[in-house]
C-alpha cells in the first residue's frame, strides 16, 4: 500500500482550469507484533517440549509434535506470534514451567 494521498479525478471546469480531487487514507495504526521462538536445547525431552507447546500455545499433539520436531531438527522455530504483552506472558509461564521441571528449555521473544 502507497503512502500517497489517492488522486480521484481530474475535471476541466469549462475554462482550461483542471481541478485535482484528492481523497487522504489515513494510516491505520497497528500495534507491533512480536514472534515467541522455542530454541533447542541437548536436556530437555521430547515429550517435555510436546507438552509445553499444548498446554500453553493450544496446539493439538499432532501439530506440537511437529513443531517440537522442526525446532530439534532446526535450532529453533516460532511457536507463535503475539502483542508484546501476551508474547511476555508466554515466554515467562514458559520459562517457569521449564524450572519446576528443572529442564533448560529456552524460550525467547523478538519483534516481528
Ligand atoms: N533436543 C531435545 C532432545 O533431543 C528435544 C528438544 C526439542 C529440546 C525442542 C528443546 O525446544 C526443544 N531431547
Amino acid at each position: 500500500m502507497t503512502d500517497w494521498p489517492e488522486k480521484m479525478s481530474d475535471k476541466e471546469d469549462g475554462d482550461g482550469h483542471a481541478e485535482v480531487v484528492v481523497k487522504t487514507r489515513p494510516k491505520t495504526q497497528r500495534p507491533p507484533l512480536y514472534k515467541v521462538l522455542m530454541l533447542n536445547d541437548d536436556y530437555t525431552p521430547m515429550e517435555f517440549v510436546v507438552h509445553v507447546l499444548e498446554r500453553f500455545f493450544g496446539m493439538n499433539h499432532s501439530q506440537a509434535f511437529e513443531i517440537m520436531l522442526t525446532v530439534h531438527k532446526k535450532g529453533l522455530a516460532v511457536v507463535g506470534v503475539f502483542s508484546h504483552e501476551i508474547a511476555e506472558t508466554k515466554v515467562t509461564q514458559v520459562m517457569d514451567f521449564a524450572r519446576q521441571h528443572q529442564h533448560p528449555l529456552q524460550c525467547t521473544m523478538e519483534r516481528e
